[in-house]
């Protein structure tokens, strides 16, 4: 032993473990470089913090490869235990400046390094525990070496990998402006890497006897159904009042399709819209589509990737056979659309958290809407989602929809002058007041305030997502009274909104109270697009 190299008066131990453990150090180091530019702009301590233990890593790996001493173990061992617990720290407290790191344990580079991290303390603490072992001769000394290339080549090919599916670690939150080859990254996102779930939803089409204004008054006012509201909500002779016939997906508990989900009461202001889907990126979506509705229906989704086989919508694409069963599901019929969340479909650079998109029917496309096909979808960041999918730095989630439902174009138009009208009377083409009384301006399907009340709490972090659907009428611009939003960053208390957009509106409501939610289209609140949100204490 006396013969052995020293280093700073300690003895080299001879670890055979030691080129495992400089290449653990130099994966370490290089899976800390793709974010050092991002975390300098973001927060700069935390980016020379990286440039510094990049550095450290690499002098480690030379000192154990050249002297292997117990001091050099030991701050390899330190080394590794101090960045694991600094990224630990991160994800469940937060650090300062970069808060937005919380809660998300599986970036794929943070993968990488704290694999790594973790190999430089538990190699260190068995080298420095670890009886020496003999010199094992000449023929046998390449081994150690040859293994430890071999973790080296396949940490920096993962540290690769990773390093391409991260086109947006370290951007969200900073609010920086981008270009150039990182504003591409995030504009593309990565490729589909399905490291989440697979989610599914039982969702059926239903025909439903569906009542705008259930309350059977004008909520808003608290008094009865004035000769304007009358209009469209009051039955008679040749008008169908306020209850119509429609054709609405609701979700099923499994594949059996005999149990309905139950809604909680705190969710039932979503009224005709389909259940919510959510889901992070990386997941799967497999919505399981039963039709019972006398009309073909489909499944067609915006905002997610999806084959020709899951896109629900009928025309002229080159395609055939099974890729055509998704376009036009008969009624009594079933199809199963899959869809997948790549990152271009979670946040952009100026997202939040989540974003918001929509799943309708694209059979016939404007009757199929009309019928009331329509449900919200909300896609949450990597490693953002609690179990259910909805972001975890969100308290509570609205959803809304605003539309002038145009009854006169629903295919179930006759069926309800035979069912609703008291008495029926044959259609008159001259008629106008019988093609208004069918426009029912309405958010989630109930008018003058009859939706059950949108129940909010002061210091919440709400997100509301509203969108709108229909045609040129459907330019809508919700405003709240009492309480402020802000929209891609921007303060506001109204949002824009025409046929087809999908919002997404942040709020903290510090004001407490029952308050006014409502188009501000004239025409559109004497005709009942307005509802009631309250906040409480
Ligand atoms: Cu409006």
């Amino acid at each position: 032993m006396s013969g052995m190299p020293r280093v700073f008066g300690s003895e080299a131990l001879r670890s055979p473990l030691r080129f495992a453990a400089a290449a653990a150090c130099l994966v370490a180091a290089a899976a800390h470089v793709p974010v050092i530019e991002d975390h300098l702009e973001e927060a700069l301590y935390i980016g020379l913090l990286f440039v510094a233990l990049s550095v450290a890593c690499c002098v480690v790996a030379l000192l154990l490869v050249r002297w292997d001493s117990r001091r050099v173990w030991a701050a390899s061992a330190v080394l590794g235990v101090l960045a694991v617990a600094a990224f630990v720290w991160s994800r469940a407290i937060g650090l300062p400046q970069i808060t937005d790191d919380v809660g998300r344990w599986t970036t794929p580079l943070a993968e990488v390094a704290v694999a790594a991290e973790a190999a430089m303390a538990v190699l260190g603490l068995v080298a420095l525990h670890g009886a020496r072992i003999p010199d094992q001769g000449a023929t046998r000394r390449w081994r150690p070496v040859v293994s430890g290339a071999a973790v080296l080549v396949a940490g920096l090919a993962w540290t690769g990998v990773a390093a391409a599916s991260t086109g947006d670690e370290g951007m969200s939150g900073s609010g920086m402006a981008m270009s150039g080859h990182r504003y591409w990254a995030a504009v593309g996102g990565g490729r589909f890497h399905g490291d989440g779930v697979v989610r599914h939803y039982y969702i059926g089409a239903d025909v439903v006897a569906w009542n705008y204004a259930p309350a059977g008054r004008n909520e808003i006012t608290g008094k009865p159904f004035d000769d304007v509201a009358d209009t469209y909500t009051r039955t008679g002779p040749g008008r169908i009042g306020s209850t119509y016939e429609k054709c609405l997906y609701r979700g099923y508990t499994d594949a059996t399709f005999a149990h309905l989900q139950a809604r909680p009461a705190s969710e039932t202001y979503l009224g005709l819209l389909g259940p919510v889907i959510r889901a992070q990126v990386g997941d799967t979506v497999k919505v399981v589509f039963r039709n019972s509705c006398p009309i073909p229906a489909s499944v067609h989704v915006h905002g997610l990737l999806y084959g020709k086989a899951s896109e629900g919508a009928p025309y002229d694409d080159g395609t055939s056979g099974t890729d055509k069963a998704d376009d036009a599901v008969p009624t009594g019929g079933r199809h199963t659309y899959t869809w997948l969340v790549p990152d271009r479909a979670g946040p952009g650079p100026g997202d939040g958290s989540s974003v918001m998109w929509m799943y309708h029917s694209h059979t016939d496309e404007v009757a199929d809407t009309y019928a009331g096909l329509m449900g919200p979808i909300e896609i949450t960041a990597r490693g953002m989602a609690r179990p259910d999918g909805s972001p975890r730095d969100v308290d509570r989630e609205v959803f809304t929809l605003f539309s002038v439902m145009n009854e006169n174009n629903s295919p179930f138009l006759d069926a309800n002058e035979h069912a609703y009208e008291q008495p029926y009377q044959r259609p008159d083409a001259d008629d106008e007041g019988f093609e208004e009384s069918n426009l029912m301006h309405s958010i989630n399907g109930y008018v003058y305030g009859n939706q059950p009340m949108i129940t909010l709490h002061e210091g919440q972090r709400v997100r509301w997502y509203v969108m709108s659907m229909g045609t040129e009428v459907d330019l809508h611009t919700p405003h709240w009274h009492g309480n402020d939003v802000t929209v891609n960053g921007m303060r506001m208390d109204v949002v824009n909104l025409l046929p087809a957009s999908m919002v997404v509106a942040d709020m903290v409501p510090d004001n407490p109270g029952i308050w006014l939610f409502h188009c501000h289209v004239n025409d559109h609140l004497t005709a009942g697009m307005l509802t009631r949100y309250q906040v409480l204490r």
